[in-house]
């Protein structure tokens, strides 16, 4: 198989007009991150869709700068994925006339994608005052985390649905869920389960602890009081990502005629707090803000920390990614938990597999900081699951075999950008 052009045909396949669905059947939709990471690689198809994948996610933008992280597509029924449009009832609190979207978020990866997509046709994004545009709306979508978000009050943003971690089923959510009681799963019906196999999915019982907390929010309209949420982390990923963002945003601000300065000290704030509150043992772990413990386990979003330049931890990190805990090394790709720990699974979602947008994000955190060996071992590492495996969701770690949805628009976009970055 062509790699190239098999995943051309994916991202042309998934395209709706506006916006990528990240798989025909499992995801019928827009999701926040995946229209990111799909952006980075859709720009070497075509820069102007690139920019048009991340106006429409912006378009469904809340009055109070939160992006949300399902976008639904009308022309879907509602009974095409669970929890649909009618469960989140969103349109009562952004407004009638606007998208029916979830009520959640996703980690900020957008600034540092819309800079990336800048970049590779500044002239189109010029005529079309792309930036422009964006600038603002990414603005407030920080500004929402920054200042709604940081409900332990250490200057990090907390995430208060495992799904906002994008990394729902991680074993690193497993202590701050166990105490929400799930709701009975005879109430609704999950459609996960009639496209994708039940053992590499979340059980049950995690599901309808998801169901409850959506419950709770969506009927406190929304409210990001620290009382509604009985999950409340601090997610050393989506703390990484807005910093990541921020220095995008310095880049950004330069080119519309903004300051960068202001974008440069919030990264550098953002960096000093998670080193100071979420690293420990060569990992970075969420903090528990229920509990007010750290959960000291091997997420490989302890990892991600590495796209934030100038880490003074990174040596460290890159031990651990090298270690025992995750052999980055020798497997050319990166488990999502620590091969060591018994919960390690290397089929069941974020419990162990490796997924190509955690390994695009770990590589260029390495190119940040000058391990550019390693960064081409999982470059080519990944690229080899793709020619093998074809575009799946993810993969096992150690057999390079693929797993979860096929025709995955990520899987397919990142693919596409480390052929071209080589
Ligand atoms: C998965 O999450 C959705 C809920 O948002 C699901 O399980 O139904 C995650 O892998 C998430 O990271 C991803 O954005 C989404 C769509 O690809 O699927």
């Amino acid at each position: 198989m062509n790699t190239r052009s098999e995943a051309l045909r994916v991202l042309l396949g998934n395209w709706r007009g506006y916006n990528t669905v990240p798989a025909p059947d499992l995801y019928p939709h827009q999701w926040s991150w995946d229209s990111a990471f799909i952006a980075i690689g859709t720009r070497h198809l075509s820069p102007l869709r690139a920019q048009r994948e991340l106006e429409s996610l912006f378009g469904a933008q809340w009055d109070d700068g939160r992006v949300p992280h399902i976008v639904f597509d009308p022309a879907t029924p509602d009974e095409g994925y669970f929890p649909g449009p009618s469960f989140w009832n969103s349109k009562s609190v952004t407004g009638p006339g606007v998208a029916a979207t979830s009520g959640i978020v996703q980690p900020p990866v957008h600034a540092l994608a819309a800079w990336e997509v800048f970049q590779s046709d500044p002239d189109t994004a010029q005529r079309r005052r792309f930036l422009q545009r964006l600038y603002p709306k990414l603005v407030a979508w920080h500004e929402y985390l920054r200042c709604r978000r940081d409900l332990g009050g250490a200057g990090l943003v907390s995430i208060v649905h495992p799904w906002e971690s994008g990394m729902d089923n991680s074993p690193a959510w497993d202590p701050a869920l166990a105490r929400v009681r799930p709701v009975s799963m005879r109430r609704y019906r999950r459609r996960d389960l009639d496209h994708a196999d039940a053992s590499q999915r979340p059980t049950d019982e995690d599901y309808g602890r998801y169901v409850r907390l959506v419950e709770t929010y969506r009927d406190s309209g929304y409210a990001d009081r620290p009382e509604v949420h009985e999950f409340a982390v601090e997610d050393p990923l989506t703390n990484a990502l807005l910093a990541a963002s921020e220095e995008a945003m310095a880049g950004i601000a330069d080119e519309v005629g903004a300051p960068a300065a202001p974008h440069l000290a919030e990264l550098a704030r953002l960096r000093e707090a998670m080193v100071a509150r979420l690293f420990s043992g060569g990992l970075f772990h969420p903090f528990d803000v229920r509990s007010g413990e750290l959960t000291e386990v091997g997420s490989v979003a302890g990892l991600v920390p590495l796209v934030v330049p100038d880490l003074p931890v990174a040596e460290e990190l890159i031990a651990t990614a090298t270690g025992p805990r995750f052999r980055a090394g020798e497997l050319g790709v990166v488990p999502s938990f620590d091969l060591t720990d018994e919960r390690f699974d290397p089929a069941r979602y974020w419990r162990g597999p490796a997924w190509f947008n955690i390994g695009w994000l770990i590589r260029r955190g390495l190119l940040t900081h000058g391990a550019s060996k390693l960064a081409e071992v999982l470059r080519s590492g990944y690229l080899e699951v793709a020619e093998r495996a074809g575009f799946r969701e993810y993969a096992d770690p150690h057999r390079a075999t693929g797993l979860g949805a096929h025709r995955f628009a990520w899987t397919a976009a990142l693919t596409l950008d480390l052929i071209e970055t080589r």
